[in-house]
């Protein structure tokens, strides 16, 4: 890995947007922007304006001395208007004056943790923030950030260290008989020590990948209930047909839908009844699995609907408040009446089935699979304790897997597999 050239890239998001962000770090990182023009001030944020081809154009400049930036050496950060095309120039204007050359994708974080700033799961960390879909993935993201999964492993890694000093003292010692540096019981109370700590990590850890899940909302009920009203006013656009005639919908629609913090799916089904033809047959069965598979179903009754018993699976929604003599607690997906009041009540309810274990450590499939080396390391150990030699080697696999999760052993592949997960300008 290069780390030596001087790095620029876009680093806020493509397209168009108020405002665009390039970066650019190493050591030709202040003479080059000097060389357009701007003479920026360690620690602080210069407005300036820049000759971007045809106009100049005013740009904020924030100036981060080696050391003391996200990457460890000279960082400038210029905001300015959020053209692609202008933002697109800019870059190539940065890399002529550096003589520098475009970051590849998370070459920024990448050099952090070169430059010793973050650890390897901190890094991870930073990827999993800008991919987060949901609160439960942000919270996730933070403790990986936070290297929680290195501070939890850290007491593991030195109970290890020990015991492997102590057994290579031994083999050393061999000749002298009296010389015992650690008794049968003693190192089998240490692995024991060490892999009970290592089994409630497991234990406690979730894959990242499982809090990416939506949730899915679906309403229900007969056919003509209004269901695909609702939807699209739920989702805001007239996705679905909707019609007077009953059994419009057949087919199971998804769209995403935000409601409070949650992020989730939401999904119109064709009405419950009891038909035989071929087609409405499909349909029920495909409306009775996304019942099934319903993290929470919104039973949709009509005025002259009966009405299921609510649960905590179930919201009753009381749908055409305006064809209803007894307009009490009731919607109209037309008008939008006692919407907002019905979209708390399922924010609420998504909020309890999504809530996260605030203890639990977030982790990527490379930590799942790591842990569980190092556990079957310790457990090797174990079965190998009458035998030094092999049961030394069984700890040192243990402490290298352990290791490679905070990037202290991290060969040149692992990092650029990790790294190579980002964007570029991160
Ligand atoms: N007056 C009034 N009409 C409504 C309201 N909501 C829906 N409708 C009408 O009721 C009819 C059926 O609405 P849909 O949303 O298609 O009902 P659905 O439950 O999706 O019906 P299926 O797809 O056949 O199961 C349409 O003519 C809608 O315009 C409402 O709140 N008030
Ligand atoms: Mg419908």
């Amino acid at each position: 890995m290069d780390l030596e050239s001087t790095i620029v890239a876009i680093s806020s998001a493509q397209g168009y947007a108020k405002r665009a962000m390039v970066r650019i770090s190493g050591s030709k990182a202040f003479s080059g922007i000097e060389k357009l023009g701007v003479k920026p001030k360690f620690g602080s944020v210069l407005s300036s304006k820049l000759d971007i081809g045809e106009n100049k154009l005013p740009v904020l400049v924030g100036a981060f001395p080696k050391n003391s930036s996200y990457t460890g050496d000279q960082l400038i950060e210029i905001q300015l208007v959020g053209n692609p095309i202008l933002a697109r120039r800019l870059v190539s204007l940065c890399i002529e004056a550096t003589g520098g050359r475009e970051a590849t994708a998370g070459e920024f974080t990448a050099r952090a943790f070169f430059s010793g700033r973050i650890s390897l799961a901190q890094a991870e960390g930073v990827s999993a923030t800008i991919s987060a879909s949901n609160n439960a993935e942000l919270s996730g993201a933070a403790l990986l950030r936070e290297g929680a999964l290195s501070k939890l492993t850290k007491p593991v890694v030195s109970v290890l260290t020990r015991t492997l000093a102590l057994i290579e003292a031994g083999i050393d010692f061999t000749d002298e008989e009296d010389v015992e540096a650690i008794s049968n019981s003693n190192l089998n109370c240490e692995l024991n020590s060490a892999k009970e700590s290592l089994s409630s990590i497991i234990h406690h850890s979730v894959p990242m990948a499982s809090l990416r899940y939506l949730p899915k909302v679906v309403l229900a009920g007969k056919p003509n209930a209004g269901k695909s009203t609702l939807f699209n006013y739920l989702i805001g656009k007239q996705r679905v047909v909707v019609n007077k005639i009953s059994g419009t919908t057949r087919d199971a629609i998804e769209e995403g839908v935000i409601f409070g913090s949650v992020k989730a799916l939401l999904v119109d089904i064709a009405g419950l009844e009891n038909k035989h033809d071929n087609i409405s047959y499909s349909s029920q069965i495909t409306a009775q699995n996304a019942i099934a598979n319903a993290d929470l179903v919104l039973w949709c009754v009509g005025p002259n609907d009966t009405a299921p018993s609510a649960n905590e699976q179930t919201i009753v929604v009381k749908t055409k408040a305006d064809l209803r003599d007894q307009k009490e607690g009731a919607i109209c997906a037309t008008t939008g009446v006692g919407i907002e009041k019905l979209k708390i009540q399922i924010a609420e309810l998504l909020q309890l089935k999504t809530i996260v274990n605030l203890n639990a450590i977030a982790t990527l499939p490379r930590h799942e699979e790591l842990l569980s080396v190092a556990f079957g390391g310790i457990e090797g150990a174990e079965t190998n304790s009458q035998t030094p030699e092999l049961c030394a080697a069984c700890i040192r696999d243990s402490l290298h897997a352990l290791g490679k999760i905070t990037g202290r052993i991290s060969p040149d592949d692992v990092l650029e597999h990790v790294f190579s997960s980002f964007c570029v300008g991160k």
